[in-house]
């Protein structure tokens, strides 16, 4: 059954989001073909398995796929939010594979429990791009290719700008002490961003005081926070793995009597994120009170389309193709940082 999300409540978040997310990013996207399709061509039909609608970053990656999708670009887009639940994007696919879709597009909410309805839509001769968090299948045959984000780069990325920003302040890296308001658990950002931390602290010999699920939404990242600053006094950086945990840790840090920046010596209690999509998060980021954003790039779409032209003119495309990404910052003195032996600009976010 096919379900459109709401088009005028996200296109008012899209003219918002892609103006902020076109400002800040500097992630080129490849230029599909708008060649309309020639009189009476038959529409490709695309079955969208959509995790849900959770963050801000889940809702400018929907609107990608369905500005992408047109009609008058010769496509049909079934689009389906699973709700953040596995069971649901299992029954979508299922139903695209009754419906003998020519592609499925599946965006897992987590990365174990795909190989059935994978091996399902392959008898069935529907190829399987796979976007933004990736799958953990015994086969790989199980799916075209996917599109999306280095993860655990991105989190080496924000460490080694708090590592620098701790040198440049003469804060000794064993004076922090942070906390992870974890995406959804066995999500491929989850364990990237996680991962990618752990590495850090392990390495700058910083102190990770606790670990909780935040679950990617601002009423569950107000709540971890607040969890973790009564039960943690000395906690001085709230690591949150996408900005509208962050939104929630801002308001608890608030309601906590404590002040959210980046003096931590002055006992701020310094916020880091990740996505960098909405205009609230480059404003939180112009104020101070977010401290640094990993930027994650939303705009699939016209990846997807790339992929989906190469496959109807019998060219193979890559098997992982990782989107560029930026880092953002407010803080002028550091405009570059390096990771496993590579430099990456940051991108500064004017007052
Ligand atoms: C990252 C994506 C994550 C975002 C969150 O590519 O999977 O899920 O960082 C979103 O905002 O909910």
């Amino acid at each position: 059954m096919k379900s459109v999300i709401s088009k005028s409540i996200i296109l008012l978040m899209i003219v918002c989001m892609t103006a902020v997310f076109a400002g800040c990013s500097a992630a080129e996207e490849p230029e599909g073909s708008d060649a309309a399709p020639a009189q009476g061509e038959e529409l490709i039909t695309i079955g969208f398995s959509q995790v849900g609608a959770e963050s801000d970053w889940r809702k400018a990656n929907s609107q990608s796929m369905i500005d992408t999708f047109t009609k008058d670009k010769g496509y049909e887009l079934i689009f389906e939010d699973a709700q953040q639940k596995q069971q649901n994007q299992i029954t979508a696919i299922r139903t695209f594979i009754q419906r003998e879709v020519d592609y499925i597009v599946v965006a897992p909410v987590t990365e174990d429990g795909w190989d059935t309805v994978l091996e399902e839509a392959k008898d069935a001769g529907i190829p399987v791009i796979i976007v933004d968090r990736q799958v953990a299948v015994s086969d790989e045959g199980l799916f075209t290719c996917w599109v999306g984000s280095d993860f655990e780069l991105e989190a080496a990325k924000a460490c080694a700008w708090l590592k620098e920003y701790c040198d440049r302040q003469r804060i000794k890296q064993d004076e922090i002490n942070i906390v992870d308001i974890q995406g959804t658990i066995g999500s491929s950002a989850q364990i990237g961003r996680s991962k990618g931390l752990k590495d850090a602290v392990r390495k700058n010999g910083w102190h990770l005081l606790d670990e909780v699920p935040g679950e990617y939404t601002q009423a569950k990242g107000r709540e971890a926070t607040a969890r973790m600053l009564a039960k943690h006094k000395d906690v001085n950086v709230i690591y949150c793995e996408n900005d509208n945990e962050a939104f929630g840790a801002l308001e608890a840090i608030e309601a906590a009597g404590r002040k959210a920046g980046s003096n931590i010596r002055a006992g701020e209690i310094m916020v880091i994120s990740f996505d960098g999509v909405s205009q609230l998060a480059i404003d939180d980021l112009r104020a101070g009170k977010i401290s640094c954003i990993g930027e994650c790039n939303p705009l699939h779409g016209p990846r997807v389309r790339k992929i989906i032209e190469n496959l109807e003119n019998g060219v193979t495309p890559e098997k992982y193709e990782y989107v560029d990404e930026d880092i953002f910052s407010a803080y002028e003195e550091l405009t570059e940082i390096q990771t496993e032996g590579k430099s990456y600009p940051v991108k500064i976010i004017g007052k």
